[in-house]
């Protein structure tokens, strides 16, 4: 951005040439007297003819004409990832003589990650690669993606035992079967599957496969990856978990109520009812 190109950028930035802002500005000193006169030279200012030392180093700066109010003062941004696209971190530069690291614009959404910026591939991995502001999506990933505060959710309705589906989630970059936290996330989650598809199963990533026979049936559950139980969401007015048969070691959500129970792991189709089944990113 060229700041004489812009009254409302020149506006904006007055107030920082008066201030600290001033001496950060490469080549130019925090001596206003000395700005205010570009057409003198060191020499004159100094009837000795001797060289000083404080004005060796930025000899150049009165030569470039690279001062803030000029024309060829532009405003930079820190690319710290080097991927060509910066973040944020905007400062005054010569427009043609950008230093090291910084580059004209700040269309890089993520600036700690070469892969991820404007010209980035979108890859199934829980991040936004081509910064369009969304993090994967259907084509990448094989399963419709619903969103929560930025992190992807896979809703797939293949038919999958709970094994089968802990080992899909798990072949894709940065995910596993869903993790629920909370009444908010089971809510998202139970809204999102139901608009995906009505009338069939949802395997969650909860288990008691390690729990003894003395555990059973409602204790020694765990998440798969190790996450505390902070929430159940039970079918408990139906009497859930109630390891039928002595074999249900894996968790679903019902539809039309999204109240969990568990079946057995080997499940793919209860009565006629799919199973489907839930990633979560890990990211
Ligand atoms: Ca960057
Ligand atoms: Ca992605
Ligand atoms: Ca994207
Ligand atoms: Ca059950």
């Amino acid at each position: 951005m060229n700041v004489a190109d812009s009254g409302t950028v020149l506006l904006f930035l007055l107030p920082l040439f008066s201030t600290a802002c001033f001496p950060d500005f490469p080549g130019v000193s925090g001596d206003s007297a000395e700005r205010s006169s570009p057409g003198d030279t060191d020499e004159a200012d100094d009837p000795t003819g001797e060289e000083q030392p404080e004005d060796t180093a930025p000899k150049d700066r009165g030569d470039s004409g690279h001062q803030p109010w000029d024309t060829n003062t532009c405003i930079g941004f820190t690319d710290a990832d080097g991927d060509g696209f910066g973040g944020s971190e905007g400062q005054l530069v010569p427009c043609d003589d950008l230093p090291l690291g910084v580059v004209d614009n700040d269309d890089d959404c993520d600036d700690t990650n070469d892969a991820v910026h404007p010209d980035g591939v979108e890859a199934c991995n829980g991040l936004d690669d081509d910064c369009d502001g969304t993090a994967d999506s259907e084509a990448v990933c094989g399963c419709p993606v619903h969103p929560r505060e930025g992190r992807p959710y896979l809703f797939c309705a293949d038919n999958a035992n709970w094994e089968k589906a802990v080992e899909a989630c798990r072949s894709l970059d940065s995910y596993d079967l869903v993790v629920i936290g909370s009444e908010q996330e089971q809510a998202f989650v139970f809204d999102a599957a139901s608009r995906v598809d009505h009338g069939d199963w949802w395997w969650i990533g909860f288990h008691d496969r390690n729990a003894g026979p003395e555990l059973e049936p409602d204790a020694g559950w765990e998440w798969v990856d190790g996450s505390a139980v902070l929430y159940t969401n039970w079918a408990t007015e139906a009497g859930q978990p109630d390891n039928a048969d002595g074999d249900e070691d894996c968790a679903h959500l019902y539809d039309g109520s999204g109240l969990w129970n568990d079946l057995p792991c080997g499940t793919t189709a209860y009565h006629g009812t799919q199973m489907h089944f839930i990633c979560e990113t890990t990211r």
